[in-house]
C-alpha cells in the first residue's frame, strides 16, 4: 500500500514536469526544399548545415520569445518535378508558415507558383537567375544576389586589372540559371566595351567539353566566362587547362562551391567568380556567423551564409511581425526589413523583393577561395 502511494506521487509529480503541447509557445514551421541528390547536391549540403545552425541559434538566444523555429527538410533532387512535390507536401500537409528553397533557379520557377497561389512566402536563398523568381509574385522573396547584381562589377573589376581585348563565353544551355548567367555575361561585356570572339554551350549531363573549348581556344580570346554548375565547371575549368589553355577564367554563382575546387584541383586555381559573400569581412554578424560554424565543425562557404541569413531573415520577420506566425504574417514581416546585419553584410529587400547587399569577388589561391586583392 505504501508503495503504491509512493508510485502514485511519482506519477502526479512527472506529469507535473513534463512539459505538454498547452505550455509549448507557437511554432514556425520552415519547410526546407534543399537539392540533397542530384546536380546541385554540393550546394544543398552547405544550405542545410546553414540552416540546422541558424535555427538552433535562434533558439538559444531567445530572441524570438516564446515563438521556435523548426525546419522541415527535403530533397528536391534537383528537378521540377521532384521540387513540385515537395512544395505541395510543405504547402498542405506540413502547413509551413514559410519555404526556403529550392535550391536551383530552375526548380524554383516550376515549384514557386505553387508557393505564390497557396500564400505561403518563400524566401529563396540561393536563386540566381535575374528574372523568373521574385517577378512569380508578392509572396517570392529573395536574400541571394542574382547573377545581374554581381557579375557586371565582378568583370568591370577584373577588366580593369587585366585589360581583357576579346571575351569567350560557355555556358549551359538547359537550365534557367546558367542560361541567365549567359545573358548577364553577355550584356556585361557589352557594358565593358569586350567583344565577344566566340559563344558555345554544354548541357549538365555532358562530361566531355573539348571540342566547345578547342574551338574557343582557336579564337584567342584573353579572358573566359563561363555559366555552369559546379560539376560541370571543375570538368569544364580541367579540360581548358589539360588543352594548355591559360586563359584566365570566370565563372558564375555555379563556381562558388568548395567542391568545385575538390574536383577541378589544381586547374582552379586563379579562377575568378563574383560572390555574395565576403567570407573575411570583420562584421560583428559575420565574425557571429563564423564562430557558430567553426563550433559545428564545418568550414562554410557561400551558400552555407546566405542559407543561415535565410532563417535570420524569417526568423526578423516574425519579430517584426510582433511575434505573429501565420504565413501572411511572416510576409508581412519580411516587407518590413530594412538594413539588418547578417553574415552576408547589411541587408534590405529591394521594391522587387530581391535581395540588396554588397557583393565581393574572390579567386582561388593555394586550393581555397580568397578575396581577390
Ligand atoms: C541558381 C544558382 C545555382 C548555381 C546555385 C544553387 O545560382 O540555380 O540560381
Amino acid at each position: 500500500m505504501r508503495l503504491k502511494a509512493h508510485l502514485f506521487v511519482v506519477a502526479v509529480a512527472a506529469c507535473l514536469f513534463v512539459p505538454g503541447p498547452v505550455s509549448a509557445g507557437p511554432i514556425v514551421k520552415i519547410g526546407a526544399a534543399l537539392s540533397m541528390t542530384g546536380p546541385a547536391a554540393v550546394y544543398g549540403a552547405s544550405q542545410k548545415a546553414g540552416i540546422q545552425a541558424a535555427i538552433e541559434e535562434i533558439g538559444k538566444s531567445g530572441h524570438l520569445k516564446g515563438v521556435k523555429l523548426e525546419a522541415v527538410f527535403e530533397d528536391d533532387a534537383s528537378v521540377k518535378e521532384q521540387g513540385i512535390a515537395v512544395f505541395q507536401r510543405f504547402i498542405n500537409k506540413d502547413k509551413v508558415a514559410a519555404i526556403i528553397g529550392p535550391t536551383l533557379s530552375n526548380t524554383a520557377t516550376a515549384a514557386d507558383p505553387l508557393a505564390q497561389a497557396g500564400k505561403v512566402p518563400v524566401v529563396a536563398v540561393s536563386n540566381t537567375a535575374p528574372k523568373g523568381i521574385t517577378d512569380i509574385g508578392d509572396y517570392i522573396w529573395r536574400v541571394s544576389l542574382t547573377e545581374g547584381q554581381v557579375i557586371p562589377g565582378a568583370l568591370k573589376r577584373l577588366h580593369g586589372k587585366l585589360h581583357f581585348k576579346k571575351a569567350a563565353v560557355l555556358y549551359g544551355n538547359d537550365d534557367a540559371f546558367t542560361q541567365a548567367g549567359y545573358a548577364v555575361m553577355k550584356s556585361a561585356l557589352e557594358a565593358e566595351g569586350i567583344p565577344v570572339a566566340g559563344t558555345q554551350t554544354f548541357a549538365k549531363p555532358d562530361r566531355d567539353y573539348n571540342a566547345q573549348l578547342t574551338a574557343l581556344k582557336a579564337l584567342a580570346p584573353d579572358v573566359l566566362l563561363v555559366s555552369a554548375l559546379a560539376d560541370n565547371a571543375a570538368g569544364i575549368v580541367t579540360q581548358a587547362r589539360q588543352l594548355g589553355w591559360t586563359v584566365p577564367i570566370m565563372g558564375g554563382n555555379g563556381f562558388n562551391s568548395p567542391a568545385f575546387i575538390k574536383n577541378a584541383g589544381p586547374a582552379a586555381e586563379g579562377v575568378y567568380v563574383g560572390t555574395a559573400w565576403n567570407k573575411v569581412s570583420q562584421d560583428a554578424a559575420n565574425l557571429a556567423f563564423l564562430k557558430v560554424m567553426q563550433a559545428r565543425n564545418v568550414d562554410p562557404d557561400q551558400f552555407c551564409a546566405q542559407a543561415y541569413t535565410g532563417v535570420l531573415v524569417i526568423a526578423e520577420a516574425v519579430k517584426l511581425a510582433g511575434g505573429k506566425t501565420g504565413r501572411d504574417d511572416v510576409r508581412a514581416g519580411l516587407g518590413k526589413i530594412k538594413s539588418f546585419p547578417t553574415p552576408l553584410g547589411t541587408f534590405s529587400f529591394l521594391p522587387s523583393r530581391d535581395g540588396s547587399h554588397d557583393p565581393a569577388v574572390q579567386w582561388v589561391k593555394d586550393g581555397k577561395f580568397q578575396m581577390v586583392p
